[in-house]
Parts: C-alpha cells; sequence; structure tokens
C-alpha cells in the first residue's frame, strides 16, 4: 500500500507534534510531508528535517500538496478552530490511533482524534472529533466525549460518563460512572471527580467535598456565549416558592399558571393564554387539534421543533423559501406552494423578526388556510403598535433556556379562538376533562408551578430586556454594517425585534473570509458564536430520509451558509460587543483592510 502523505498541523516537537510525528513515522500508512505552525520564527524552517511548509494563519491561501492533515496542538480551543478551517476547506483531517491502543470495535471515534499508546476506548464509547486521548487513558463503556476534548495521559473514567466539548480532563484523574463534565471545564491534575460539573468551572482535587475543591468560574469575558440568560435576583423567587411549598399545588395548572396567563393576556391583549412546558410540545398539539391534513407549508430556515411539530402530526411540511432581508418566510414561493392539498402555514418570526402578518392573513383567508406562527423567538416583539400574539389561528413562544425571558424550559400559547383553546385544555391534560374520559389523543402539556411563578417574576423584567438587547443590535450594526461583506437581517419599517439572536451574514468573496472560517476565528478568541441555522430543515438527514428534501429554496441555501448569531444577551456590556467586533475586523485577510472602524 503507498502511505499517504500527511501533513501536521503544529510542530512543537516537545509538545503534542513530537509524539504525532514518532506515531506516523512508524506507520506504513503515513508519509510525513511537513507542518504548518503559527509562530513566524518557524517559516521556511525545518523542523527534524521536515519543512515548515507555512504558515496556520494562512491556511485558506497557501497552495499545499495533495495531503491529508492532523492538527497535533494540545490546546483545545487553538486544535479545535483549525480543524475546523481545515474541514471547511475541503481538507481530510485524520484520526491517529497508536498501535498499542485498544479500540472497541463498538466504539466510534470522529474524525481528526489521536489515541495514543496504551489507552483503552471501550465498547459503546463515542468519541467526537480532533479528540485527544493521551497514552493510558481509559474511557470506559457508553463514553460521549463531545469536540475538542483532551484527556490528559492516564485519565481513567467510569461508564457512561460524559466529556462536553472544549472540556480538559488533567493527568491521572478519575472520572466516576455517570459523572457529566461540561462544555470548557477544566479539572486539575489528580482530581476525582465525583458529581456532575457544569460548563466553563474549574475543579481541582476531590470535587466531592466542598472544603477540599477549588472552584472558579472563569468571569464572562473570558468566554463569550451566543447568549447567556439574564435571570432576576434569586431572592425575588422566594416569595412565590414559600407560597407553592405551603400550598402544596405543585403542578396541574394551579395558581402561579393561571396568573402568568392572564399576566400574558394583558401584557399582549390577547383573549387567551396557555402555558406548556415547551414550545415544541404546544406546537405538536396544536396542528393535532386544528385537525389539519395533507400538506403544512414552512420555511426550512427554522428550528427543528417547527418542521419536527408537522412529521409528528403525520402531516407533510412543504419548504417554503425565505426572504433575503428579513430572513422571514417568502409571501410570493408560499403561494406558488399551495396545491389542493394544503391546509396550514406554520410561519416562523425568526429571531424575533415578525413575519409580513397583513399578506400572510390575505393569504390564509384567500384559500381556507389554518394560520400558526412559531412565535419562540417574538416574546415582546411588535407589529406597528400590536403585540405578537394576537395574529393568525395561535401563536407559540418559547421560555427555554435561551430566549430573552426564560423560565428554564417552558412555552406560552395565545389565540383568539376560543373553542380551540378549549380543545388545547384537554389536550395538553392527556386529552381529558375532570372525568378523565379521553375524547382526543392529548398529552403531557403542564408547566410545573415552580416554572411559571419564574417566568412570571421574569417577565416583569422583558421591557428593559428588549430595549437592552435594541441597543446591543444598534451598536453591532454601527460598528460591523460598514465593513464590505457584511449585513445583517433587516427589520421592516415600524416593527420591534426581540433580538432574541443577532443573525449576521457573511459573504465570503467581499469580506475576504468564509463563515466557518470566521467562525474558527472567532472560537480561536473564545467567542462562540452558533450557525442557526445551518442546516436548514431540508438538509437534514431526518427530512432527507423522508424524501422532504425541498426544491426551490435558494436563499435558504445561501443564507444557510452565511449566517451566524453573534453573542447577544440583555446584560451583554459594551466592551464584550466591542471585542466581537474587533475579533471580525481583525479576521479579515490583511489586505481587505480598509479604512473602517
Ligand atoms: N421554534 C423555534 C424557531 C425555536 O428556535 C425553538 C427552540 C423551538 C421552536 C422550540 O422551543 P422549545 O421546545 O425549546 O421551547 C437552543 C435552544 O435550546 C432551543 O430552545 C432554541 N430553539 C434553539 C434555537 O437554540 P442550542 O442547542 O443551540 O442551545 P445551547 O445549549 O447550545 O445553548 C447556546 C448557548 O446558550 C450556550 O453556549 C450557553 C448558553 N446557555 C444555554 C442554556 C440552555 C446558557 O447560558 N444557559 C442555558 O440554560 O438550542
Amino acid at each position: 500500500m503507498q502511505p499517504r502523505p500527511l501533513i501536521l498541523v503544529g510542530a512543537g516537537l516537545n509538545g503534542q507534534a513530537g509524539v504525532v510525528l514518532d506515531l506516523v513515522r512508524h506507520d506504513p500508512c503515513w508519509e510525513p510531508i511537513g507542518f504548518l505552525d503559527g509562530r513566524p520564527d518557524l517559516a521556511g524552517t525545518r523542523v527534524d528535517g521536515l519543512p515548515v511548509l507555512g504558515s496556520t494563519d494562512d491556511i485558506e491561501s497557501l497552495e499545499l500538496p495533495d495531503a491529508d492533515f492532523h492538527v497535533s496542538i494540545g490546546d483545545n480551543a487553538a486544535r479545535g478552530a483549525l480543524f475546523h478551517r481545515l474541514e471547511s476547506i475541503g481538507r481530510e483531517v485524520v484520526t491517529l490511533i497508536h498501535p498499542t491502543a485498544i479500540v472497541s470495535e463498538r466504539a466510534t471515534i470522529g474524525r481528526g482524534c489521536y489515541v495514543g499508546p496504551g489507552a483503552i476506548v471501550n465498547a459503546g464509547a463515542i468519541v467526537g472529533n480532533a479528540v485527544l486521548i493521551n497514552s493510558g487513558v481509559i474511557l470506559e463503556h457508553d463514553a460521549r466525549v463531545g469536540d475538542a476534548v483532551h484527556l490528559a495521559p492516564g485519565t481513567a473514567t467510569g461508564g457512561r460518563v460524559t466529556i462536553e466539548q472544549q472540556a480538559f480532563v488533567g493527568i491521572g484523574s478519575v472520572v466516576l460512572p455517570d459523572v457529566t463534565i461540561g462544555e470548557g471545564v477544566f479539572v486539575g491534575a489528580g482530581s476525582t471527580v465525583v458529581r456532575s460539573v457544569e460548563p466553563n468551572v474549574t475543579v481541582m482535587g476531590y470535587a466531592a467535598r466542598k472544603r477540599n475543591i477549588y472552584e472558579a468560574r472563569r468571569p464572562d469575558v473570558d468566554r463569550l456565549q451566543v447568549t447567556r440568560p439574564s435571570l432576576p435576583d434569586h431572592a425575588s423567587f422566594e416569595p412565590a416558592f414559600d407560597q407553592i411549598h405551603a400550598s402544596g399545588m405543585v403542578s396541574n395548572f394551579a395558581h402561579y399558571n393561571r396568573e402568568l396567563e392572564r399576566e400574558i393576556e394583558l401584557r399582549l391583549s390577547v383573549d387567551h393564554a396557555l402555558t406548556f412546558p415547551n414550545a415544541t410540545s404546544a406546537l405538536m398539539l396544536v396542528l393535532r387539534v386544528l385537525g389539519l391534513s395533507g400538506e403544512v407549508l414552512v420555511p426550512s430556515f427554522t428550528f427543528a421543533a417547527t418542521g419536527h411539530a408537522a412529521l409528528w402530526n403525520e402531516l407533510t411540511p412543504i419548504f417554503v423559501d425565505i426572504d433575503p432581508h428579513t430572513l422571514t418566510i417568502d409571501c410570493d414561493d408560499l403561494e406558488r406552494k399551495i396545491t389542493d392539498r394544503t391546509s396550514a402555514i406554520l410561519a416562523v418570526h425568526t429571531f424575533g423578526n415578525p413575519c409580513d402578518t397583513t399578506r400572510l392573513a390575505s393569504i390564509a383567508a384567500r384559500h381556507d388556510l389554518r394560520l400558526v406562527y412559531d412565535a419562540a423567538h417574538a416574546l415582546g416583539s411588535l407589529v406597528g403598535e400590536r403585540a405578537v400574539g394576537s395574529f393568525g389561528d395561535a401563536e407559540i413562544f418559547s421560555l427555554s433556556g435561551t430566549k430573552v425571558v426564560t423560565c428554564g424550559e417552558g412555552a406560552l400559547l395565545t389565540s383568539r379562538d376560543e373553542a380551540l383553546i378549549a380543545e388545547l385544555r384537554r389536550g395538553r391534560n392527556y386529552g381529558a376533562g375532570a372525568d378523565y374520559d379521553c375524547t382526543l389523543l392529548g398529552l403531557n402539556g403542564k408547566m410545573s408551578e415552580y416554572h411559571a411563578a419564574i417566568a412570571l417574576e421574569s417577565l416583569r423584567s422583558l421591557e428593559r430586556f428588549i430595549a437592552a438587547r435594541n441597543e446591543v443590535a444598534l451598536r453591532y450594526r454601527e460598528r460591523l454594517g460598514p465593513i464590505p461583506g457584511l449585513r445583517f437581517q433587516e427589520l421592516p419599517e415600524g416593527h420591534r425585534s426581540t433580538y432574541k439572536d443577532m443573525a449576521l451574514l457573511i459573504d465570503a468573496e467581499a469580506f475576504g473570509v468564509d463563515r466557518d472560517t470566521l467562525l474558527g476565528r472567532l472560537n480561536e478568541r473564545g467567542i462562540y458564536p452558533k450557525r442557526y441555522f445551518d442546516p436548514p430543515l431540508h438538509r437534514m438527514r431526518l427530512y432527507r430520509e423522508r424524501e422532504l428534501a425541498g426544491e426551490g429554496l435558494p436563499v435558504t441555501e445561501r443564507v444557510a451558509s452565511q449566517v451566524l448569531s453573534l453573542p447577544i444577551y440583555s446584560h451583554m456590556e459594551p466592551e464584550a460587543i466591542e471585542r466581537v467586533c474587533d475579533a471580525i475586523r481583525e479576521a479579515r485577510p490583511t489586505a481587505n483592510l480598509v479604512a473602517v472602524r
């Protein structure tokens, strides 16, 4: 067999690269032909006889020979980002496994990983991409390991542990069975982790006993996530929690659920509001209760839950394109796709930007279609003076952890239709009334009283949160709008968005680097935007397998490949916004830098 040429990314021979070079030099499958490295002093030199072919800064523009790649860098953020950049330009990033490692046939290891001498990866383990499993690691059965994790030598895990992306587990640490180590966690050498660790925390020592552990949350400014919940002071929940405790009614649509429904009816000027445990179940139920059949028109550019609600009801989602500016459903394409099998429109107020509600209402009336809005992002959005919530047959808001107002998990459905609401009340109670005689295939659609109390308290801040997000959005627009190749989702005149997400679109040619490269560069600097919504529904395997691979969705295709949701949250400091803007500006190739501040 001809050995395959291999380029190592990272040339630090006193680090991971030395170990990897040793491995591939003894493996007849590979012929190492050179390095890429970010240090300027190495450019044009030779390391251990092999040429340094260029800088990692220039991966996208270098003319490199036909070869596979392996990123041999210990730092999780740098390795993950370089892996991503190489894949985004179509390069193969290979996994290397030392011949003395034991990997179960029932384990799965992703791309770009390294498994060192004597390591054991046991049955049922699923390992992500760009993961370092160092010498002598024991990764026990059914482990789940996220992307760009680093398990230092001698780490031993019990069964079924989960280690989320970019976590680092130090030398000789032990992780007990069933423990979850959150994203970005740092576990110090020699620790014993006996309970789950939440994301972005450092733990050291015997992590069960408070006395013996050092635990520190990294300051927000270190890692900028796509969002963070803004939560009222913990103490503000206590009176309600005490009352729930004293009353003994913790569920079944009791006092706080009713209060929350009333509050929403008043705030949004809607006739009826119902609480739900999440927007997904509310969407599923409303499509069932409306008694739909055949086809439902939905945008493909949305979160999975929108399309899934149709599939759960054995309806056929027909994918509609989006407007290139507002990113909400394209009414012209929608009209073209109406057939005699169409029974409903399920439109989405994408990222909080309201749809063209006037035109949608008129199309629905003309074709006798039911009209439901997935308003998961849009609690507090306005169409002129009128709040989102009173359009269509029903609108559904999410209160999950990434939303502007959150109670952990939860949702609200609003409608003017009294008969529909009565059916939904039964539906969210398994389909039964007080007599337990079910008249419809319902579900458990109950929000707990604790969640309702949190939502009520959090709702008090809704206007303040939306105002703050609009300020953040304005600042982003001012700073980044003038840069060639960048544009934002457009808001029709007179509409108010919640800015649940701050969607930026990157035109690779005009900006100089593409969306995925930009994402990698931002990740290297501790900034973690998200590709909402890529892949769009019609490109998800679930939908392709059902031959629901929508056709004629050119705008969706383009937007999905260009979109990046930038960090935005209601308590975001101006310095954090500037940090994101600086990082985006500096991600451009030098030649493209024009005098834009
Ligand atoms: N329709 C639409 C259009 C939707 O977007 C959604 C949900 C639904 C329907 C369904 O609503 P629900 O059934 O969920 O009520 C998130 C949310 O989990 C999901 O609710 C949301 N849409 C979707 C767009 O985004 P992920 O998997 O991207 O979130 P995750 O866990 O990666 O979080 C992103 C960042 O937010 C993290 O890096 C850290 C931060 N975060 C997140 C959570 C959950 C926190 O700081 N605290 C938290 O509690 O899905």
